[in-house]
């Protein structure tokens, strides 16, 4: 029988809620270690446990038929799949933000500026969309200390309570986008995978409502 792929992160700030998101759903996973696939001995699926930025491209490809992720990912991706539902967890904004002690000015500030990001397409269409001119500087991790130690005049990054900002000495001037954990899918799914989706998905949002009327224990 046709099982239904689903890739989630493996080893992250999604993986545990991913995982607890099939739980709430009534979906068993087999309890052995995160290994490279488990599946549901009472839903037809499958886990693939991959780095969240590989996912967009194994499900545009169908090597994972759908997957969880945060929808900055897709964006940054650019591939080609469908975003389904919100999924209610690992929310935080995208954000510019620049050394505490300059004055900011508007998004003009960034004019001739070098910005550091581990996301430059969703930098580059933001800066087009706004018609400003500046060097994005691509960096891997660490993004917040880019300013300090003069690789960068701002950053462009994820944020959620903030405190790396702050201490890093730097501050929030432009919230871009927001983000959250999603269920993106493949655009060619057979009428078999479709259902199951479809059914993942009505499960997904039943216990949503449920939670959101607090008729299920926390
Ligand atoms: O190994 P892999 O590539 O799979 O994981 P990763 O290291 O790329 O991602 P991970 O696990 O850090 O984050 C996964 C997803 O969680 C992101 O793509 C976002 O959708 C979401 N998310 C939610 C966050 C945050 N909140 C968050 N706060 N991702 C990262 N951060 C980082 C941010 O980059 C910054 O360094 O936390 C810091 C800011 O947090 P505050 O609370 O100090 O503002
Ligand atoms: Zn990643």
């Amino acid at each position: 029988m046709s099982k239904l792929k689903i890739a989630v992160q493996k080893s992250g700030r999604l993986s545990e809620k991913s995982l607890e998101l099939f739980r709430s759903c009534g979906i068993r996973l087999s309890n052995g270690d995160r290994t490279l696939i488990t599946s549901s001995p009472n839903f037809p699926v499958d886990i693939l446990f991959l780095r969240d930025d590989d996912i967009p491209h194994y499900v545009e490809e169908g090597v994972a038929d759908a997957g969880i992720l945060g929808e900055n990912v897709v964006w940054e991706s650019e591939s080609n799949v469908v975003v389904n539902d919100k999924l209610g967890f690992g929310g935080c904004r995208m954000s510019l933000a620049i050394p505490r002690d300059e004055v900011y000015t508007g998004v003009s500030w960034m004019e001739n500026r070098r910005i550091a990001t581990s996301y430059p397409q969703i930098l580059k269409n933001y800066l087009q969309k706004k018609g400003i001119s500046a060097a994005i500087e691509i960096t891997g991790g660490s993004v917040e200390v880019a300013p300090g130690i003069g690789l960068a005049d701002a950053i462009f990054d994820i944020v959620s309570t903030g405190s790396t900002l702050m201490m890093n000495g730097l501050k929030e001037v432009e919230v871009i986008k927001r983000s959250e954990a999603v269920m993106i899918s493949s655009k060619v799914l057979s009428s078999t995978k479709s259902e199951i989706l479809s059914k993942l998905l009505f499960r997904i949002r039943s216990v949503k409502k449920a939670s959101e009327n607090n008729c299920l224990p926390q």
